[in-house]
């Protein structure tokens, strides 16, 4: 391959439909070269040397951070835009209540002039990517065309890229996805750019029936990696209704007992419940017995095999993961992971050239850029209250380098799911762990999970916010459409994963955590991998079954009969408003609303 400075001009693919739509594009969008990736080393070496000659990379110390670079974005694009994703479905009631809609028609016009002309005096990168292992059946084939050699190399981080898939295209049999992607910054004849191009205006826009997304305006993340949310989730799981899978927002861990038996669990949390932490888990030394291995830290696509089971793939490669509060202590194998071959963004720059976050040490250091470039010491944190690093600075880290990596992560057949798990961060009414009578039960846990907000941009901290599944966000469809799919999941399953709700944040009168979460977690991971085996008993309780003191492993941690009430109370007063809460999302819902679910509620008030 003949690499220039303009890289491989050649088109990689001998597919006439793929070169078509990308010089059809380069038409639309006016690049002044085109790359097709071809996902080597030397290239991702050369893209990086690029990224740092006009400033957008930071090469970090590489003795300390060897292979790692550092990334600022442009302040004004520091996260996903929610109110600027659009699902554009031919109706409207497709799309939901909770996702914005525009009529698609309409859409296109406005996305044709929006990047006539939006990739001037840039490169445009043929990007094609395989969403989980080239080549499993359970993979899918997108090709994100952008002007953003920082997604490029994210992205190369994150998914399969190049010409292995390029040749799986070739062979002709797969439908690929198109992903349209600009920062919406042409430059002018002899315009210097800048280290992070976008666009205030953003648009962040998927067809379904189409199978296609368009962003415009914004390098960040979620935005712009498009093989995630975008493609992973949104679109995944309109292509997944459709074809009797499940496209889920989930880590998935396997849980190895003392005898060597593997039970894989998938579970959801919304934001700010640790989930990176948990899919990385470290056992506490008394239960070290007892394995926890990572499949993957955020999504799962899960069908059913021939025999009625249901299998899990991850379908990414890498870890995007927040940084601040992770550490040594909270997550020792993320620290590992982003160890090397690691691109931080929107974190801080220590002065020997490595990087630093809030959380990450006891001690701050004495001196650093934050995230946006200034001089930050503790003393100016103090008066000013300026954090170091971004709240959602990031990761972009192999999952390969993760010492907890599972030894089928990449099994093209993927692996079989044992439990799903939901939780959130409640600081009252839901018990530290139960478990639902069954899949109806569950799929009804699931609806109506949610979690109090944290950080004050999502509105005012402790809030409730109703998160089905997770999915809010990131369901390319109507939510009552979606449990509607969960619901009839079940008969195409020789026999359902049993579904449990967890709480690491469960708080006393006093506002103290009641459980020391993190590596203590193991110890309900335990219960529940018991109760899929038959082995732990259940106490039945209004809302489903909760572990018997005597069936949790307490070796190591003193927490009394009591105290395990406590976390474990059902509390029928606030129950009764826990309700009503669920009554509340239903109704934005309700003319989609499986009957499953008035079923379930139903039932539940009669238990009260
Ligand atoms: O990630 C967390 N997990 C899951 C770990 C596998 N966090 C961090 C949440 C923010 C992303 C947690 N925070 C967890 C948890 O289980 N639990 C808590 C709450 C908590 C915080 C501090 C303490 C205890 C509980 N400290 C002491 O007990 C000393
Ligand atoms: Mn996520």
């Amino acid at each position: 391959m003949k690499q220039g400075k303009s890289g491989i001009a050649k088109p990689l693919t001998t597919n006439k439909h793929l070169i078509r739509w990308v010089e059809k594009m380069a038409e639309l969008t006016q690049p002044a070269r085109i790359h097709w990736v071809d996902g080597s080393q030397q290239e991702y070496d050369w893209l990086c040397d690029e990224l740092v000659a006009v400033g957008t990379f930071i090469r970090l110390n590489q003795e300390k951070w060897p292979g790692c670079f550092y990334a600022r974005s442009d302040p004004r694009d520091v996260a996903r835009v929610e109110d600027r994703t659009f699902i554009c479905s031919f109706s409207k009631d497709n799309a939901g209540p909770t996702n914005n809609w525009v009529e698609p028609y309409e859409m296109r016009k406005k996305l044709k002039e929006l990047f006539n002309g939006c990739m001037r005096g840039r490169t445009m990168y043929v990007l094609a990517f395989s969403m989980g292992p080239v080549g499993s059946p359970m993979s899918r084939i997108g090709v994100e065309l952008t002007d953003s050699p920082y997604v490029v190399v994210n992205m190369r981080i994150m998914t399969r890229i190049g010409l292995p898939v390029l040749a799986e295209i070739d062979r002709g049999a797969v439908r690929v996805v198109p992903c349209m992607h600009s920062v919406g910054a042409p430059l002018a004849p002899g315009q210097k750019d800048v280290p992070w191009p976008c666009n205030d205006a953003k648009y962040i826009v998927h067809f379904p029936e189409a199978r296609e997304i368009w962003s415009y305006g914004s390098g960040y993340g979620g935005n712009a990696l498009l093989g995630k949310k975008c493609f992973a989730l949104r679109i995944a799981s309109n292509i997944a209704r459709d074809e009797g899978w499940m496209a889920e927002h989930m880590l998935i861990v396997g849980v190895e007992s003392p005898q060597g038996e593997k039970t894989y669990v998938a579970a959801a949390f919304p934001s700010a419940c640790g989930k990176t932490n948990l899919a990385m888990l470290v056992p506490p030394k008394v239960l070290g017995d007892w394995k926890v291995t990572t499949v993957g830290d955020d999504i799962a696509w899960i069908k059913p095999d021939a025999n009625g089971q249901l299998r899990a793939i991850n379908p990414e490669a890498g870890f995007f993961g927040v940084a601040p509060g992770t550490s040594e202590k909270t997550n020792p194998n993320a620290m590992a992971a982003l160890s090397r071959n690691t691109i931080f963004t929107n974190v801080a720059l220590t002065a020997d050239g490595g990087v630093w976050w809030e959380g990450m040490t006891d001690e701050p250091p004495t001196e650093c850029e934050d995230w946006r470039g200034n001089r930050w010491t503790p003393e100016i944190q103090k008066q000013t209250g300026a954090k170091a690093a971004h709240p959602n600075g990031r990761f972009t880290a192999p999952a390969r380098q993760c010492p907890s990596i599972d030894a089928a992560w990449e099994d093209p057949a993927g692996v079989p799911i044992g439990a799903f798990v939901f939780g959130g961060r409640r600081s009252t009414t839901m018990p530290l762990v139960y478990q639902a009578f069954n899949w109806s039960a569950g799929v009804y846990m699931g609806a109506t999970m949610g979690s109090e907000t944290t950080a004050a941009a999502s509105g005012a901290v402790g809030m409730m916010r109703r998160d089905p599944m997770a999915m809010l966000p990131f369901c390319g469809y109507h939510m009552g459409d979606y449990f509607r799919h969960w619901i009839k999941m079940q008969r195409s399953l020789s026999s359902t994963p049993r579904i449990f709700y967890v709480n690491w944040f469960r708080k006393s009168e006093d506002g103290k955590f009641l459980w020391p979460g993190f590596s203590e977690n193991m110890r309900v991971l335990k219960w529940i991998v018991d109760r899929v085996h038959g082995r732990a008993q259940g106490k039945e309780t209004p809302i489903g079954w909760t572990p018997y003191y005597e069936d949790m492993e307490w070796a190591g941690l003193d927490i009394s009969r009591a105290q395990f009430d406590q976390m474990q109370e059902v509390n029928r007063a606030a129950w009764r408003k826990e309700l009503i809460g669920h009554e509340e999302l239903f109704i934005d819902v309700h003319d989609h609303l499986p009957p499953e679910m008035i079923y379930e509620r139903e039932l539940l008030i009669c238990r009260m």
